[in-house]
């Protein structure tokens, strides 16, 4: 009783209301908060909500299955974290792989070719291409996996982001660049797409094709279907056939964006 009285009595309610008790929160902290939500046509995922898991292909490792053919979509994408000593194995044959480096150092061996990646490179391994990714140190990997739908001959691809040239965007503002090469032996492409604070999509979007995305940088809105999301560098974003989309990048840093798009093929 008069304990409890005693503690009452040291409350301060004072800076309930002021603005500055905001600042510094990561609301992600708020029990039961998250920004994710999963939608008919479209997810976004923040990353409070990954659940990652081990994998029988990944030593020493955890994936996350962002999005998978679960919720309709033509391919997976899969977060991976390499610990110490990781290695990983080509996925089952019919399924081609694309991966992208977020951090640490991997080496990538196909066929004779061994190639070291480090954060911002990225390789393409065809559908039934035997290869193994291993890290010595650990790595963080974005990879784009899916049955293979083409007769073409895709080859063994890898780079460096950076080193890509800008296309040309007629109508748009931002600075694209296409990971893969854009011949028909590719069902899909991977775009890297840049915006200064400011600058948003011109077209607002509805398409054939699919979409998955992690913002590596930057913050912005991302529009949706009809509702808009704050959205911030490490949330993911899958976009079903036909989902209006739309982005604005907001605040003092530049907005980095990777996508993956599969290339149109007649849909009959
Ligand atoms: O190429 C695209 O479809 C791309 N501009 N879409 C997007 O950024 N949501
Ligand atoms: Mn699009």
């Amino acid at each position: 009783g008069s304990q409890q009285r005693e503690r009452q009595s040291s409350w301060d309610y004072s800076s309930l209301l002021s603005p500055a008790r905001f600042q510094g929160i990561a609301f992600e902290d708020l029990p039961g908060f998250t920004r994710s939500v999963y939608e008919r046509n479209y997810a976004l995922v923040t990353p409070e909500s990954l659940v990652f898991a081990g994998n029988p292909l990944w030593a020493n490792a955890s994936t996350a299955h962002i999005i998978s053919p679960a919720v309709g979509a033509n391919f997976a994408m899969i977060l991976v974290t390499m610990r110490k000593h990781s290695h990983g194995a080509a996925p089952p044959s019919g399924h081609e792989r694309f991966l992208f480096v977020l951090d640490g150092v991997v080496e990538v061996t196909a066929g004779e070719q061994t190639v070291q990646l480090r954060a911002d490179d990225y390789a393409y391994l065809p559908a039934g291409m035997e290869h193994s990714v291993r890290s010595a140190a650990g790595a963080g990997l974005l990879l784009y996996e899916r049955r293979y739908a083409l007769k073409g001959s895709p080859r063994f691809v890898h780079g460096h982001t950076q080193e890509q040239p800008l296309l040309p965007t007629e109508g748009e503002v931002f600075a694209l660049r296409k990971l893969l090469p854009q011949t028909s032996d590719y069902d899909f492409n991977v775009h890297v797409m840049d915006f200064l604070p400011g600058e948003h999509l011109n077209v607002k979007e509805v398409h054939y094709n699919q979409h998955g995305l992690l913002l590596l940088q930057g913050k912005g809105i991302y529009r949706l279907g009809s509702d808009w999301y704050p959205v911030q560098a490490g949330d993911a974003i899958w976009m079903a056939p036909y989902v209006p989309q739309w982005y604005a990048a907001l605040g003092t840093q530049e907005s980095r964006y990777i996508l993956y798009k599969d290339t149109t093929v007649d849909p009959l």
